[in-house]
């Protein structure tokens, strides 16, 4: 489903991780002109409103209907960032949570439907008890999946209490096809898919083939949304992330843990080693796979991955190193995550604040407004947002030119449109490099503002212009410490 995901001669993703509709809208512009193709934006679905802990992020995953008003805005607002968002080429996908509503209690959700989860009880919808898996389907003694090494609970019982909806029933396919299908109308291009090792890929299949074409008052007639299924498959359960890829995309779990080892250097990795990273490391199919370094679950704990592992925000350097390899290497569909802060504090391997909401107050979520405040904007990091500029320049040319010394120095090019290296040791180095780049100078990236000369200057830290000689050659000097990379392309 949905290969045209971005518009053409763009490639890159950002998940902006709570952030209000409004926002978004206004963010749209600096995203454009920074050649990012797509949001991701948090569920937009009416959800439970947890007040113990205060307000989670993780109550925007406890769907109480599929009526559009959340702390990230209304219908109107929703509308609005789409069609902005759209007019300047810049998709949104929306999160959908379509295995489960909320856990158990009962309540008053986001936008003013009561619940009773006791009574499956969703009257906003409406959902009642026999839309949702019960003793008949799950059988273990508390209806929780308690065995993930038994594919049957895994999909018929509840995921931490969430409960379960009945995907093969015709009246639960209607009513979740006809929300994505009202957000479709509304312009959006694609879905990330929640918790779909929960859900049987045939019911997937049957839901899928519901939805409608792309809205052609921005997209092509006949375009088939944008589906991408989050499985996370480290290689240990019965069901593999490649159960799900004749649907669409799956989230690419391995990817971002392959990274952080090497870049942390654990068990012995170098990035010497990345020379053919990708399916050779046991990764799907780069054009099956969705990637990123982090994402929200495992900055925090959740999920997979493990603090030791995960690079995030809190470990710039490192994490800026991952983004780039990431970005320069030709791998899936990347996603860029874009965070909030939070007193992250780990106490015996766990994180004591793995729960608390976006910047704000009483549940209100405060405007985004990048490096001001607590919204960390990641996306918007010059060696971020400068490496979806080479990989735009770099598109569908395969990677060439790799040069490694053994240890934990690496170069390599893109077929005559980008080169970069990156230092992983402790010192800076320095020597002729074959680039395949055309004769000409190039900036930068990593430090420098642009690509072309004079080099924009950010802060005195741009380290200029590097000339590549008619033969490809070109001198240069790698940094060690902080940023130890050079970027360049056309
Ligand atoms: C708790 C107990 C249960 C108990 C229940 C009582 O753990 O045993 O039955 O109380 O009702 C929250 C709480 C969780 C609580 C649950 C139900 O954290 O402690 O259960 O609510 O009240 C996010 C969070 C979850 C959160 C959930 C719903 O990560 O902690 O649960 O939202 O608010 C697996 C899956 C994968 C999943 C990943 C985290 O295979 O699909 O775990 N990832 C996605 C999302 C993720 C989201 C969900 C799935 C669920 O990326 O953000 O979970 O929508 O690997
Ligand atoms: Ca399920």
């Amino acid at each position: 489903l949905g290969s045209y995901y971005c518009q053409t001669g763009r490639d890159v993703a950002v998940h902006l991780f709570e952030w209000k509709w409004a926002d978004i809208e206004k963010e749209c512009s600096w995203l454009a002109e920074h050649g990012y193709c797509a949001v991701q934006v948090s569920p937009v679905h009416e959800n439970r409103v947890i007040t113990d802990p205060p307000y989670p992020w993780y109550q925007r995953y406890q769907p109480v209907s599929y009526k559009m008003g959340s702390r990230s805005g209304n219908d109107a607002q929703f509308r609005s960032m789409v069609s902005t968002c759209n007019n300047l080429g810049v998709f949104i996908y929306v999160d959908g949570v379509f295995n489960h509503m909320t856990g158990g209690g009962s309540g008053v959700g986001s936008d003013g439907s009561s619940f009773n989860a006791d009574s499956k009880s969703y009257p906003g919808v409406p959902y009642g008890e026999n839309d949702f898996h019960g003793s008949a389907e799950c059988q273990t003694s508390n209806g929780e999946i308690q065995d993930y090494n038994d594919a049957n609970q895994v999909r018929n019982c509840m995921l931490v209490g969430l409960r379960d909806l009945k995907g093969s029933s015709e009246y639960v396919r209607g009513m979740t096809s006809d929300f994505m299908n009202y957000l479709i109308g509304v312009g959006v291009a694609g879905f990330r898919m929640d918790a779909c090792k929960h859900m049987w890929p045939g019911d997937l299949e049957a839901l899928y083939g519901r939805l409608n074409n792309l809205n052609t008052q921005w997209f092509p007639a006949g375009t088939r949304p944008y589906i991408y299924q989050e499985v996370i498959d480290m290689g240990s359960e019965p069901i593999k992330a490649s159960d799900y890829t004749y649907l669409g995309r799956v989230t690419e779990f391995k990817h971002g843990k392959n990274l952080g080892d090497v870049i942390r250097k654990n068990n012995g990795q170098r990035l010497s080693y990345l020379s053919n990273f990708g399916e050779s490391w046991g990764q799907l199919s780069g054009t099956d796979a969705l990637v990123f370094i982090d994402n929200h679950d495992n900055q925090r704990g959740h999920g997979a991955g493990g603090f030791g592992t995960i690079l995030t925000f809190f470990e710039a350097n490192m994490y800026k190193i991952a983004n780039a390899f990431e970005l320069a290497w030709q791998y899936g569909h990347v996603r860029i995550m874009s965070s909030y802060n939070w007193p992250r504090n780990i106490v015996n391997g766990v994180d004591v604040n793995d729960w608390m909401g976006p910047p704000g107050n009483g549940g209100v979520t405060a405007n985004a407004v990048c490096f001001n405040g607590d919204w960390i904007c990641e996306h918007r990091w010059r060696q971020i947002s400068n490496m979806v500029r080479f990989h735009n320049a770099a598109l569908g040319y395969p990677v060439s030119n790799w040069w490694d010394n053994g240890g934990d120095r690496i170069a390599f090019g893109r077929s005559g449109k980008g080169f970069i290296v990156i230092n992983n040791e402790g010192s800076e180095f320095s020597q002729s490099f074959s680039t395949g780049l055309p004769a000409g100078t190039y900036c930068d990236v990593i430090s420098c503002d642009n690509n072309r000369s004079p080099c924009g200057n950010s802060g005195g830290s741009c380290r200029g212009e590097f000339t590549v000689d008619g033969s490809g050659m070109a001198q240069i000097t790698v940094p060690s410490g902080e940023d130890p990379m050079i970027a360049l392309h056309v």
